[in-house]
């Protein structure tokens, strides 16, 4: 089934921001046009906030140290069923489940286990928005603090 023309957001994680620009041509060779793109690095509270449905599991902390050890790359990427096409690119979630099941894929190419894994992609097209916005969004102007008390009131 076709989802048609869509946005979704990646990320490069740290251990993988020194191959910025391998990881964004291939997101090229696979029919993805970068429509934003940002080089920034991510406090400890905006990465809570980013990854929050995982509050609650043992890794979080420690997913929080990783993904604020370097700088990270936000990238919207356009492009048909943008959604699937990217996660599929990625490959699985850990590192070396993707060298043994997906081995050109980026997780397989770039990655080093179940937490460092190179890069990140929407889920679905609202998470997608939402990522976005948190990226790229008007809303990111606000301030974390104010944004973390908005996300309590909605
Ligand atoms: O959407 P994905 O990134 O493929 O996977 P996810 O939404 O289940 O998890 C988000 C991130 O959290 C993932 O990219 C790395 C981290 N993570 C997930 N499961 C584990 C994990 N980190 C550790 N250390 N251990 C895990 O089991």
């Amino acid at each position: 089934r076709s989802g048609g023309r869509q946005r979704t957001l990646a990320m490069i994680k740290p251990d993988a921001a020194a191959s910025e620009e391998e990881i964004v041509a291939l997101a090229h060779r696979h029919g993805l046009r970068v429509v934003a793109r940002r080089r920034l690095n991510l406090s400890p509270a905006e990465v809570r906030l980013f990854y929050r449905e995982h509050r609650a599991r043992p890794f979080f902390p420690s997913l929080v140290s990783f993904m604020t050890s370097g700088p990270v790359v936000a990238l919207v990427l356009e492009g048909e069923d943008a959604v699937p096409a990217w996660r599929e690119l990625m490959g699985p979630t850990n590192s070396q489940t993707a060298r043994a099941v997906a081995r050109a894929s980026i997780r397989a190419q770039y990655g080093t286990d179940g937490q460092r894994n190179a890069v990140h992609g929407s889920d679905s097209p609202c998470s997608a928005q939402r990522e976005v916005s948190f990226f790229f969004g008007a809303r990111s102007l606000v301030p974390i603090q104010l944004r973390l008390i908005f996300d309590r009131m909605v």
